[in-house]
């Protein structure tokens, strides 16, 4: 018979079982093409769909960036199913057509998430919160003691016109970049594909695992992993990421465009700057409005592991000012206990960046990290309220076109979109 303590304590795990909202599926638009079926390994995928295999000699190539090469500059979209390993290249996307990398994986089919930590977390307390995808690109290279002209050289996977629109530059304007300069990848994809610069495993110079710029991209069910300005999001960049887990520990989403995180994972490798470190360029002199910043939805902030977790603990910021124009948003997010009671912090050093433009919110967030006295008390982190949260919320707030238009999502997978067409 059950006594009163235990109906109690079933009552209390229902609720908590109610209140938490499901997490969201992975994509699965191509989870038929990307599950691996014996035989054929090109059955469900769209017609025209290049291979690329290490080991099926039935492959188009061995390498990524040779298949990428073949499409050329034009505007159909084209596919590439990448089969199971590891590859060691740099791939650079210039084409201005459509193009969706599909990483072999039978996680979509499986309804299964890349960033499954609560279920991880659920089963295991000091689960890892960094996970693998059986495709995964390497690149290691870092800008330590500048050896490269740019922090772009060190980047796994750049999507951008030309060198010139990559590069990250300096000061407001960023690199000079030819204004007749095209829009590059007008929809450039990937799912289930982890891309990785390991060059030193701790923050010892940029190290980018990617950089998108004059480009939409979007990401879906992959892995960034780097220690220093891991994911950067350049000049007229527009990139989503969706059930995505980010590992990293200086400045690690960092850049001038726009960048929207739905249901991910923030892996706290260590602490250093901020976790988000933007700017916003004048080079435009735009006359429409811009929201150029970086938005965090849904997400968890947890350290990567509980060895690490300790040393951590209440020392991360949540960004910092790369100039004073610096935006982001953390929404309906949950910080665990690695996060700085304050939220954000001013750079560090002169300047400070922290001017009437610079925008450090939060709203909504949740967990034990998530301190909203304390962030009130800072003077720097803008706690929002839900009517100034409204011009950011979703991602047709956010993303313009490169004329400024506003509500550009056609390019992003509409069956894990959020907040309206
Ligand atoms: C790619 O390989 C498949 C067979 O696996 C073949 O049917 C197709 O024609 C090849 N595509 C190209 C562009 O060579
Ligand atoms: C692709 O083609 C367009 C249209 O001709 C052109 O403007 C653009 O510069 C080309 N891009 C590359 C990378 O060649
Ligand atoms: C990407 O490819 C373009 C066209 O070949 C080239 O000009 C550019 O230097 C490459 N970018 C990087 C970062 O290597
Ligand atoms: C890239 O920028 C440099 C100036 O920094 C310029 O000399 C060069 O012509 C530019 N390249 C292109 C293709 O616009
Ligand atoms: C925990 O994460 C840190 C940072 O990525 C890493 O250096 C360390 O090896 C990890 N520890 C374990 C036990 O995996
Ligand atoms: C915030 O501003 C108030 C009023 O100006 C001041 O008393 C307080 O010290 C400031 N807090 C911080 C952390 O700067
Ligand atoms: C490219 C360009 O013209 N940039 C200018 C935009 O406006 C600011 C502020 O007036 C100038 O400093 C930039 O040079």
């Amino acid at each position: 018979m059950l006594g009163q303590a235990s109906l109690f304590a079933i009552a209390t795990a229902s609720a908590l079982v109610s209140a938490a909202k499901p997490a969201p599926g992975p994509a699965q638009t191509y989870a038929k093409c990307q599950r691996h079926s014996c035989g054929n390994p090109l059955l469900g995928c769209p017609p025209g769909t290049l291979y690329v295999s290490q080991t099926d000699k039935s492959a188009n190539f061995t390498k990524i960036q040779d298949a990428i090469d073949f499409l050329g500059n034009h505007t159909a979209p084209a596919y590439i199913l990448i089969g199971k390993g590891i590859y060691t290249e740099q791939l650079n996307v210039t084409r201005q057509g459509p193009l969706t990398l599909l990483g072999q994986s039978a996680k979509p089919y499986k309804g299964i998430r890349y960033s499954n930590v609560e279920d991880a977390l659920a089963s295991d307390e000091a689960a890892f919160v960094e996970n693998e995808n059986d495709v995964q690109v390497f690149w290691n290279a870092a800008n330590h003691d500048h050896r490269f002209a740019d922090n772009v050289f060190t980047s796994t996977l750049v999507v951008g016109p030309s060198l010139n629109a990559t590069y990250t530059g300096a000061g407001p304007n960023g690199y000079p970049v030819d204004p007749a300069t095209p829009f590059g990848c007008v929809d450039f994809r990937a799912y289930n594909v982890d891309f990785r610069n390991n060059e030193f495993p701790r923050s010892n110079g940029p190290a980018h695992a990617v950089a998108v710029a004059y480009a939409n991209a979007g990401f879906y069910s992959c892995g960034f992993y780097s220690y220093q300005d891991t994911v950067y999001v350049g000049k007229k960049g527009n990139a989503y990421f969706y059930d995505n887990i980010v590992g990293g520990q200086t400045d690690f989403l960092y850049g001038f465009g726009t960048a929207y995180l739905e249901s991910s994972t923030l892996s706290l490798r260590n602490c250093g700057g901020g976790i988000t470190a933007w700017k916003e360029y004048l080079g435009t002199n735009t006359t429409f409005e811009n929201k150029y910043g970086v938005y965090i939805s849904d997400t968890r902030v947890v350290a990567a592991n509980s060895t690490i977790a300790p040393v951590i603990a209440g020392k991360c910021s949540l960004g910092r000012p790369w100039n004073w124009q610096h935006r982001s948003v953390f929404m309906e997010s949950y910080f665990d206990t690695s996060i700085l009671p304050q939220g954000y912090t001013p750079w560090g050093g002169a300047p400070q960046n922290v001017g009437p433009k610079t925008f450090m919110a939060v709203w909504d967030d949740r967990g034990p990290g998530n301190n909203v006295p304390a962030q009130i008390a800072s003077n720097l982190t803008k706690v929002l309220d839900n009517a100034a949260v409204m011009p950011f919320r979703y991602p047709v707030d956010v993303f313009i076109t490169e004329d400024g238009e506003p509500g550009n999502i056609g390019w992003i997978d509409s069956s894990v979109l959020k907040g309206g067409q």
